[in-house]
């Protein structure tokens, strides 16, 4: 599967992320905790080059946490720290960011104001952030990518400055494991990619490496054998199942993607950092 979706505002997007980046002391980059990988960038990399980061990890209140404190360590090094985040606990986050941007952004001196700007792709939560270390909502946020299409520039109280920007996809997704994550945790809108095939990548990877939460979430005596059993029983459980005993595995597969998404299934990650 190679992917194009690549929405016009995000070339004005990156543009005006390269002409904003050498004015900046921070960039905080935001990936979501249960793919960390598969929803870096490169073109932010490309664009930051080594410029002070902190990478943050959001929605950990969905991602598996063991696997998460391995890519906050794995990703530790130089001039670039990392956390994990959820908006269960905002002080948390505010307090953690602020401390490491002001130790980031010293070298300016302790009585300039500190200036940051928030990158990541889609959906991952940038908007989110943004008001939590606000401390109100003056960003648009949304449950599917692309919500946020300008740059916006806030002030917080103690006079540091943070800049909201619209997530950036890579103009084209080669690595199709990398894809299907991202289409799972819901980066790539559902009309760019097809809901079955998602959903059998999901239900894939849950029954290798989730199998007891799949038993207790759908009540399975025993597992599935195989992703289009698990599809099918998931149709069979939630009424789909039509004249003749087919059951639709598009709304099955729907099911379980919301299901993933919304966390009911249990605290998962879709990918560990290489040892
Ligand atoms: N469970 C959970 N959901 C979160 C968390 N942070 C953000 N979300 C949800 O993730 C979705 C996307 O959040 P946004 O802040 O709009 O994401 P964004 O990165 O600004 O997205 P774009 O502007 O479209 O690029 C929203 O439905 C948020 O409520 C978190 O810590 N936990
Ligand atoms: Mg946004």
């Amino acid at each position: 599967m190679s992917l194009q979706w690549y929405p016009g505002h995000m070339t004005k997007g990156r543009r005006e992320l390269t002409a904003l980046m050498p004015s900046q002391d921070v960039v905080i980059e935001v990936l979501d905790a249960r793919l960390p990988a598969a929803s870096s960038n490169p073109l932010i990399a490309e664009i930051r080059r080594d410029k002070p980061c902190i990478k943050v990890l959001t929605k950990s209140d969905l991602a598996d946490p063991e696997v998460t404190r391995a890519w906050i360590e794995y990703f530790q090094a130089g001039n670039v720290k990392a956390i994990a985040s959820t908006t269960a606990r905002p002080a948390d986050t505010r307090k953690r960011v602020m401390q490491l941007c002001a130790g980031m952004a010293l070298h300016r001196g302790v009585d300039k104001k500190v200036r940051a700007l928030i990158a990541g792709c889609p959906n991952v939560g940038k908007s989110t952030l943004i008001n939590t270390l606000v401390g109100r909502n003056v960003a648009k946020t949304g449950d599917k990518p692309a919500v946020t299409k300008d740059q916006q520039l806030l002030t917080l109280p103690n006079g540091m400055s943070l800049v909201d920007t619209p997530g950036l996809m890579w103009p084209k997704i080669e690595d199709e494991q990398g894809a299907f994550r991202l289409a799972f945790a819901g980066s790539i809108p559902s009309t760019a990619i097809d809901y079955l095939q998602i959903g059998m990548f999901g239900a894939n990877y849950l029954l290798h490496r989730y199998p007891e939460l799949v038993l207790t979430r759908f009540k399975f005596a025993q597992l599935p054998r195989d992703a289009e059993t698990l599809l099918f029983e998931i149709g069979k459980r939630r009424g789909g199942l039509r004249a003749g005993g087919t059951v639709d595995l598009h709304k099955a597969a729907e099911h379980l993607v919301n299901d993933f998404r919304s966390g009911i299934i249990g605290a998962i990650s879709l990918e560990a950092p290489p040892r």
